[in-house]
């Protein structure tokens, strides 16, 4: 994966204010020196199952504010903010976040280039429109696309400046917490209050000027000088803001004062300047950054320190491999054989739907928490269905450890398609097996991280497990139709005695069959939603099921694999209402009539698929004229479409 790799930039005269907000204009001219030592790594992945944004930074997913500045940079680039166009943002920095050492400058500078590699214009854009969409995220970071010296103006162009010098920076962090004023709201404080902001402005402009006059002749000494004066007069902006503020600490003063003292015994010069936080930055020449480096760290032996070079060019990019992994796992819809499939040793047939759940995974060092996140339920059902799959890792990591493997941290993010989402974010779930999805994704997706792909029915046989551990109801044939990713014959097995299951011990699953099935090849179909979701669980509850309803399911069954018909859907349907008596429940809402009656046709059929009450409605035909029609005239939201095989 090509990572953009995009170094800071420290000003050696200030931006501070702006003098258009809109188009984050500068009041006045900036001058900056670009690290080597200092860099943000991005890369953007446009991602079509993403729901939303996903932004890492540092392997922590951020949240919606930190998330929604990233979106909003990405939406320069993109087409669209929505499906297929969300992505997953990852970034890492070398230096601390927003604590006044410029990480904003690299993180968007780097987010930018990021972004236009991820969606390429024709022709390309021009670093001036790169650097105007930087300067929109944040002012300073336009002069990272140039090194070692770059010069930002108040028209908003940005160019390299030329410096015969070759120079470099030591760092010295005194705090490395975020700040509590962050520069733009510090900057338009200032602007708007403070009484010495207009005194600051017309002397940064003429030392702007000074500044390029003074690197055209490579003379360090007013360089440093420049920077000094200029960096005390924008701390004192703040300080008569009102009411005033200062990024700087004692800690800041009392190290000057130390440093004031230091210099005085070199034989070599350093400058110091400081930004939007505490930390003082020394400008040295190149071949003095290891000695002055050794004083300081002899001199604060309990500061962190950190030197570097200019660097040499702004950006690069690195090949690196993604630290992600993306697996899913696909949707699931009965055929036939729902309900009798709840008793052991009864069959089912359940079609594979290539609607898909997906995991977002990212492994984190040790020490890092473990994380999970979601965009699958709604709101009522969120806190239970999270609560499962707590539970699931808990029982994930304990069998991982089991296996002699010490699971590691991570950050997981699940989205799915088989949710409809409202207007007003409120999910609604299309009835095509979420909770089965969701779970065989975890137990994937973890086992994957931690270097495994489990075989399917490995897979199903751990989820089965844990299932029913947590006395999960069901025949689990949907778990089983999501492990192993095609349509499937599910034969239902006998529960055992909870307290004593394991995945290698065929007692566990008496019964259990699974085998991969196919369609007749001449037949297509369409997968139309209620706009209802079902419950089976609820209807299991109340009915009890007469022998001769399990006697005529297998019939069916048997009859279809035999020799598959149209018409056996027909007669799986007509068993299924049988259960609607017995039920005293509306199992064939009017939707899966309506739905259902558009087969009524001499070559199509049709039921409904799973508990009743809601969820989806199959059609099924041979004759594609008659599929288009019904595609042409069915109201209903089309969920998939089964095309006949070539
Ligand atoms: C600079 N700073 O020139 C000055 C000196 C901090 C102090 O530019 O509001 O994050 O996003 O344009 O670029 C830091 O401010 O501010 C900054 P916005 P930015 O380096």
């Amino acid at each position: 994966m090509k990572f953009i790799r995009s170094h800071a930039n420290i000003a050696l005269i200030k931006y501070w204010g702006k003098a258009n907000e809109q188009k984050v204009l500068p009041f006045n001219s900036s001058i900056s020196l670009t690290l080597e030592a200092f860099f943000t790594e991005t890369v953007v992945l446009p991602c079509e199952r993403l729901q939303k944004d996903l932004f890492f930074l540092n392997g922590k997913l951020q949240n919606e504010t930190q998330t929604e500045k990233v979106a909003q940079i990405l939406d320069g680039f993109r087409p669209e903010r929505k499906a297929p166009h969300f992505c997953i943002i990852v970034s890492h920095n070398s230096m601390p976040t927003a604590a006044g050492l410029s990480s904003s400058s690299s993180g968007i500078s780097a987010l930018v280039l990021a972004a236009d590699q991820a969606f390429p214009q024709k022709p390309a854009r021009n670093l001036e429109t790169l650097t105007t969409h930087a300067r929109l995220g944040s002012g300073s970071s336009c002069r990272s696309f140039y090194a070692p010296f770059a010069l930002w103006k108040e028209d908003g162009s940005v160019e390299p400046l030329a410096c015969p010098l070759d120079l470099a920076m030591c760092v010295l962090i005194l705090e490395d917490q975020e700040k509590d004023i962050s520069s733009r709201l510090g900057m338009k404080h200032t602007v708007e209050t403070s009484t010495r902001f207009e005194a600051f402005t017309r002397q940064a402009r003429q030392d702007a000027l000074a500044m390029v006059q003074a690197m055209q002749k490579g003379d360090f000494q007013t360089m440093g000088r420049l920077m000094e004066s200029n960096t005390l007069l924008m701390h004192e902006t703040t300080r008569y803001a009102q009411p005033g503020f200062s990024y700087l600490t004692q800690a800041t003063w009392d190290t000057l004062k130390a440093l004031k003292t230091l210099r005085q015994n070199l034989d070599f010069q350093f400058y110091f300047t400081m930004d939007a936080g505490p930390n003082i930055k020394l400008l040295c020449l190149r071949q003095d950054l290891e000695r002055l480096h050794e004083r300081i760290k002899q001199h604060f032996p309990n500061l962190k320190t950190v030197a570097s070079p200019a660097a040499k060019k702004p950006f690069e990019i690195c090949e690196k491999p993604l630290p992600f992994l993306i697996e899913r796992v696909p949707a699931k819809l009965f055929l036939m054989g729902e309900y009798a499939v709840t008793q052991a040793h009864h069959r089912a047939i359940v079609l594979s739907i290539p609607k898909y759940t997906t995991a977002f995974c990212m492994p984190l060092k040790e020490g890092q928490a473990t994380s999970l996140s979601s965009s699958l339920f709604s709101k009522e059902e969120a806190p239970n269905k999270m609560a499962l799959l707590y539970k699931a890792i808990g029982f994930i990591e304990q069998d991982l450890q089991k296996n002699g493997i010490q699971p590691r941290p991570y950050a997981i993010h699940l989205e799915t398609e088989l949710y409809t989402f409202s207007q007003t974010g409120n999910a609604q779930k299309l009835g095509l097996g979420s909770s089965a999805s969701v779970l065989v994704l975890l137990f994937k997706t973890l086992w994957k991280l931690h270097g495994f792909t489990l075989e399917k029915e490995v897979l199903f046989k751990k989820v089965a497990l844990f299932c029913l551990k947590e006395k999960l109801s069901g025949s689990y044939a949907d778990l089983a139709c999501c492990a192993f990713e095609q349509h499937i014959l599910y034969q239902n097995f006998e529960r055992p005695d909870a307290s004593n299951l394991n995945d290698s011990d065929e007692h566990s699953f008496k019964g259990l069959s699974i085998q991969p099935i196919a369609l007749p090849p001449t037949w297509q179909g369409l997968a139309y939603f209620s706009q209802a979701s079902a419950s089976t669980e609820k209807l299991l509850e109340k009915t009890r099921i007469p022998q001769a309803f399990y006697e005529k399911s297998e019939a069916l069954l048997d009859a279809f694999l035999k020799k598959p018909a149209l018409e056996q859907l027909e007669q799986a349907k007509s068993l299924l209402q049988t259960l609607e008596d017995l039920s005293e429940r509306e199992l064939e809402t009017q939707a899966l009539k309506t739905i259902c009656a558009f087969a009524q046709m001499p070559h199509s059929a049709s039921k409904w698929s799973g508990a009743g009450g809601g969820d989806c409605a199959l059609i099924f035909s041979d004759q594609s004229d008659e599929i288009e029609r019904i595609k042409r005239t069915c109201p209903y939201p089309l969920v998939f479409e089964f095309k006949k095989e070539r």
